[in-house]
């Protein structure tokens, strides 16, 4: 009889899997479809399946893992009742799938040592297709090679931007640069928290980005390619200083955004825009920081710590001289022409931007009276940054260097108040019926929202840099879990990861280039509650769940854009995690 039953059961199982094999992997089975560690947390997320069997399968169809759903709970995010198959004790390497029988089968995924390493490469790699004034042989982008375009060498200052010794229309050279997203315009404002944040990760994880490779041109040079990379994007950031003054262009841009256009077929005018205290001052925060790092690579850098450093006292002159130059377009628009239409940035509150840049500074030359000008712990709690929210930059950098500077400023409140916003992050995921970070503020489902996801993990590698608590690191953890899958649409938001990934992303040289892959790496907005773009309106309506409102369509620049400052932070992330979790903390082995 018991024998039977067994037969009956296995027979009934088999037949499933038959069954799931044949057809598509589940959208109701979320999860990492990358993978997962063999040491840390291995979660899947189930929807309306409470309480029964799932089996972890390998590829050779063997069961090495059995377990129960836990029972359901509602998400608030997605409004679906969800149950959590954790496997975190199955620690064998392999490849396997989920399979929960009236369910289906799971996407496929990894268990294995180095199981972010391609994403880390992939999401800093993005940074190179996003280079303006270059062309990308294939030798480095392969099948997304494209000729040159935006040379950007005869730029000129608009109305807005006009000083006696630069006249309206003066032409300026200023090439190189990331573009800002799927439009081709470039933005201080963004710029800065960007490449901040890929400095930062070479600053924190200064031997496994020695060893991170890319592929770009300056591969072969002395210089890690995470410095070379954010190089690229400096260098264009010190065209962007008036030589004559030290304040900083807003961004420089077309007037009109351009059409799915590729680079070299895009000719309109290109002006720098009306200098901003935001733009000069995120300017001195990440000048003052290259210039600490470049001091490291003497030989390859000759010179240019000084210069960037130069730069920087000069820009941070300009801010205090002109402390509340904001830029609003409406504003600049009824005053000067030509219109411009592009993104705004805008940013009425720099009281942050101060704060970051005298931290930079003060890290940089020892001088503690910038802190005196103004002190990042004049404010007692910290947040999650966002490009118009900086203050916690600094805490990061005042955190990193606390040996070098304690004395000077008070390294357990910089603690305190980073320990203190991660704790509440954590907190949110012990208690998501996802197991996500994500939601810790029902207002994190906006533009950008996985941009705020990223940088939640960030802020929790930060803790856990601070404290050596795995806690923090297994919430950073459920964040990348979350952009690589484990979330309500099912998709892996990062394009040519994962087994289901955005396609129709709203970037213009993926638009244009008549290739169907999108250009790889790159991390789209995610859901926007808010529907602000056409797209999402006409396919949700206002009281969709807000974990619900994303759409895989070009024309939904709300939430299937992409940007660099929602890449950076998952750069950050993954480079951080493998190099904490790297058998060696190496992304290579060491033979
Ligand atoms: O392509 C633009 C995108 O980069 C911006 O984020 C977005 C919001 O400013 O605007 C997009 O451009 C759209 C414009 O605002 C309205 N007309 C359609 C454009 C998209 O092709
Ligand atoms: O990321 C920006 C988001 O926080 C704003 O709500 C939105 C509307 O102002 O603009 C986003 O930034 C876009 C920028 O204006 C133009 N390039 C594309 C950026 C990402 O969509």
């Amino acid at each position: 009889m018991k024998i039977l039953r067994q037969f009956f059961f296995t027979t009934v199982f088999i037949m499933c899997l038959l069954q799931s094999a044949s057809t598509q992997p589940s959208d109701n089975i979320r999860l990492n479809q990358i993978g997962f560690y063999p040491s840390m947390p291995k979660i899947a997320v189930v929807k309306d399946a409470a309480s029964v069997p799932f089996y972890i399968i390998s590829n050779i169809s063997d069961t090495v893992f059995t377990g129960t759903l836990t029972a359901a709970k509602t998400w608030q995010y997605s409004n679906e009742s969800v149950s959590i198959a954790d496997f975190s004790s199955l620690q064998t390497p392999g490849a396997f799938v989920i399979s929960v029988p009236g369910v289906g089968t799971s996407y496929p995924f990894a268990i294995e040592e180095r199981v972010h390493l391609n994403v880390a490469i992939g999401s800093l790699k993005s940074y190179y297709y996003q280079r303006a004034s270059t062309s990308l042989p294939a030798v480095y982008a392969g099948t997304w090679a494209r000729a040159a375009g935006h040379l950007d060498t005869n730029v000129l200052v608009h109305a807005s931007a006009a000083t006696t010794e630069r006249p309206v229309n003066t032409k300026i050279s200023s090439p190189r640069g990331w573009y800002d997203a799927g439009d081709y315009n470039k933005y201080i404002a963004n710029s800065g928290i960007t490449t901040y944040t890929l400095l930062a990760a070479y600053e924190h994880f200064p031997e496994y980005c020695a060893q991170l490779k890319t592929n770009i041109p300056e591969s072969a040079n002395n210089i890690p390619d995470i410095i070379d990379e954010a190089l690229w994007n400096v260098r264009w950031m010190l065209t962007m200083q008036d030589p004559n003054d030290g304040g900083v262009y807003h961004k420089l841009t077309n007037a009109r955004f351009d059409g799915f256009i590729m680079p070299s077929n895009a000719t309109a005018a290109r002006y720098v825009v009306k200098k901003s205290t935001a733009a000069t001052l995120d300017f001195a925060a990440v000048m003052a920081q290259m210039a600490r790092i470049a001091s490291d690579f003497s030989a390859g850098l000759r010179g240019f710590s000084d210069s960037c450093l130069h730069a920087s006292m000069r820009a941070w002159k300009w801010a205090r001289e002109n402390p509340a130059v904001y830029y609003n377009q409406s504003k600049v628009n009824a005053q000067f022409d030509p219109d411009i239409s592009t993104g705004e940035y805008g940013d009425g509150n720099v009281s942050d931007e101060f704060a970051w840049a005298a931290s930079e500074l003060f890290v940089t030359t020892g001088q503690d009276s910038f802190l005196t000008v103004a002190n990042p712990l004049s404010v007692s709690t910290a947040n999650v940054p966002g490009w118009p929210n900086v203050r916690t930059l600094a805490l990061y950098t005042l955190a990193h260097y606390s040996k070098t500077i304690a004395g000077k400023v008070d390294t357990s409140a910089v603690k305190t108040q980073l320990i203190t916003l991660a704790n509440t992050l954590r907190n949110s995921m012990d208690t998501s019926a996802f197991g996500v970070v994500i939601g810790v503020q029902g207002n994190n489902f906006v533009w950008g929202s996985n941009g705020i996801a990223a940088n939640q993990g960030m802020e929790l590698l930060a803790a856990f840099q601070l404290t050596q608590d795995s806690s923090y690191l297994r919430a950073a953890l459920s964040n990348l879990d979350y952009l690589l899958g484990r979330n309500a649409t099912s998709y892996c938001y990062v394009t040519g990861f994962g087994s289901k990934s955005p396609l129709h992303i709203h970037h213009r040289p993926s638009g244009a280039d008549g290739i169907a892959a999108p250009v790889p790496g790159l991390l789209v907005g995610g859901p926007d509650q808010y529907r602000n773009d056409g797209v999402l309106r006409s396919l949700y309506a206002a009281s969709t769940p807000p974990a619900l409102c994303y759409a895989d369509d070009q024309g939904s620049y709300a939430s299937n854009e992409i940007c660099i400052n929602w890449n950076a932070p998952l750069v950050y992330l993954a480079v951080g995690m493998e190099a904490l979790l790297s058998p060696n903390g190496l992304p290579i082995s060491k033979k």
